[in-house]
């Protein structure tokens, strides 16, 4: 693998409309963005992905775009952008946007004229078909529940939408479509944006003619799920290629793939060395116990499950390229309110679980709050969700016929919005996140989980991550910690989270104990030195045996 600029960097990701409020409206801004830099600058982060900021109608949180070269009045506009851009310059920071390019929004002028002329120009810039026997052109589930088709008012046409129906799908099968996104891209990367963060990037090829892909429905209500039709697309890579050499590659920017469903075979087109994109998520974790029949139906991810699900991706990349690693984003829940046992949860808990997305080799993203510990929220009813996808499974769950009361608390865990109340800053009104109405209510623990509590304590969870970012650019361990081989040890251990990571001239072991009970962990040698600990002391039972308390995350050298 060539070695890259960002390589040894740290990553954050801010959903804006929750990060900071500058203005009262009670929605996150870009002034609050770069106010915080400081912030984020002492925590060790270098590149900054925001999610999206651009005009929209917000019916699905900004992931529906009306307006590819403007800021949404809600959060600035265009000089603040310049200003962010100019500020985190100042401070050796890179920006990312969020590249959402499947879709626009409904509001876009290209859709407006589209339906104004759904055989004109327009029409085909996006899938527009005739209705079949009165009914919609084929029988693909939309992401966001019912149909992906949409009637178009007055005609028997409909237009396709993987996602909401405020979504419409891009053709990118239409060069005209593709020359109008990369001369948008290029804009904003001679703007001075490092890079993007690339939305659900893999549903940008349909398996084609569209109208032949009807499969068996998967559930009752006679639509099958998209991913099947996926496995049928062939040809993304061809488009991926020409994405990548009108834009990405002229301004050697960075970017990072949502990729869902891709072919293990595929991997090295997508981020070996000369790949379609810089890096992409490992969502092996965040999709393990998923069911088709929706979230009620979810398996609950086990501590040997999280192991196993980390180290098939470790070992899948090796070294092909750099993953980037996650334990939360802005479609999840919290990770340490998912992945660690909730009689479990603790601060030294959520160091251990910091402490492994550190040490597996990747680029790793902290999700806003991450760094404080901020938790799932207790949310008490429905009308608290803003979430359309969470609305979508809440009602799958009343039609496979759990009461209302079942389908909520079934839902309530895998919400988006879990992750998406405001950041919470310190203790006042609001979390001092916004001095009007939250957007979104914020979190009842904010007292308890807040920044301010935890920026002088040198023991918080934050100055934690604070060490393990400064662990990853230390020059006496960033090579290891970097590229070291992933080797994982004693992996059949129950609970015991432990790997190696090996260059020529060092190996740090690191040893994590995935559960509450203490467990004694024999040593392949003699440690040389403590790295960094989660818990105050290590626990020598004798030279090459250690005794890990519960939730203890430990990195030494051997
Ligand atoms: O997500 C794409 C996606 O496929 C999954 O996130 C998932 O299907 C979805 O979250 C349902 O729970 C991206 C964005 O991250 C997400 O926020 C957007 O809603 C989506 O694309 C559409 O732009």
């Amino acid at each position: 693998m060539k070695k890259k600029w960002w390589h040894g960097k740290v990553a954050y990701q801010i959903y804006p409309k929750s990060f900071n409020d500058t203005t009262g409206s009670g929605i996150g801004d870009l002034r609050g963005i770069t106010e915080k830099l400081d912030y984020l600058k002492d925590l060790g982060v270098d590149i900054i992905w925001l999610s999206p900021c651009y005009c929209s109608p917000f019916a699905d949180q900004g992931y529906d775009i009306s307006d590819y070269y403007n800021i949404d009045p809600v959060f600035g506009n265009m000089d603040d952008m310049d200003e962010l851009l100019a500020e985190a310059k100042k401070r050796d920071m890179y920006i990312l946007m969020d590249l959402v390019v499947n879709h626009c929004s409904d509001e876009h002028e290209w859709f407006k004229k589209a339906m104004e002329d759904p055989d004109g120009e327009y029409g085909k810039y996006f899938y527009i078909e005739e209705g079949k026997d009165g009914k919609e052109p084929n029988n693909w589930r939309s992401y966001f529940g019912g149909s992906a088709w949409e009637k178009i008012p007055g005609t028997n046409k409909y237009y396709l939408h993987l996602f909401h129906k405020k979504q419409p799908d891009l053709n990118w099968e239409n060069k005209k479509v593709r020359e109008e996104i990369y001369t948008m891209i290029n804009w904003w990367l001679e703007r001075g944006l490092a890079g993007f963060r690339i939305d659900a990037i893999i549903n940008i090829k349909k398996a084609l003619p569209i109208i032949d892909y009807c499969y068996p429905p998967d559930r009752e209500d006679g639509f099958v799920e998209t991913h099947r039709m996926l496995k049928d697309a062939i040809g993304v890579g061809d488009f991926l290629t020409e994405l990548k050499n009108e834009t990405f590659a002229k301004h050697d920017a960075f970017t990072v793939g949502e990729v869902f469903d891709e072919r293990e075979e595929d991997i090295p087109l997508f981020i070996g060395d000369d790949g379609y994109f810089s890096s992409m998520f490992d969502f092996n974790e965040t999709i393990f116990g998923k069911s088709k029949n929706g979230w009620y139906d979810c398996k609950p991810i086990t501590p040997d499950d999280y192991k196993r699900c980390c180290f098939e991706t470790q070992e899948k990349i090796g070294d092909i390229g750099m993953i980037s690693t996650i334990i939360e984003n802005h479609d999840e829940p919290r990770g340490v309110s998912h992945y660690i046992p909730a009689d479990e949860l603790s601060e030294t808990a959520k160091k251990f679980l910091g402490t492994m997305q550190f040490m597996l080799r990747g680029l790793p993203f902290i999700y806003q709050g991450q760094e404080i510990g901020m938790e799932n929220v207790n949310f008490t009813s429905m009308d608290q969700i803003d979430d359309i996808s969470t609305r979508d499974q809440y009602k799958v769950a009343i039609e496979a016929g759990l009461s209302p009361e079942e389908a909520f608390a079934a839902v309530k865990h895998y919400s988006r919005d879990n992750s998406r109340t405001p950041f919470q800053w310190d203790d006042s009104k609001n979390a001092g996140f916004t001095t009007g109405t939250p957007w979104l209510m914020v979190s009842p623990d904010y007292k308890r989980i807040n920044a301010a509590s935890q920026i002088n304590d040198p023991n918080s969870l934050l100055s934690h991550y604070k060490k393990l970012t400064a662990l990853r650019k230390d020059p006496e361990y960033t090579e290891t910690v970097v590229y070291g081989k992933t080797v994982p040890y004693l992996p059949e251990v129950e609970k015991l989270m432990a790997f190696k990571r090996v260059t020529d001239n060092q190996t740090l072991l690191v040893l994590g104990n995935f559960g509450i009970k203490p467990q004694t962990v024999k040593l392949p040698s003699k440690c040389k030195k403590v790295v960094l600990n989660n818990v105050e002391n290590v626990d020598f039972v004798s030279d090459t045996e250690i005794r890990l308390e519960g939730y203890q995350a430990l990195i030494i050298e051997i």
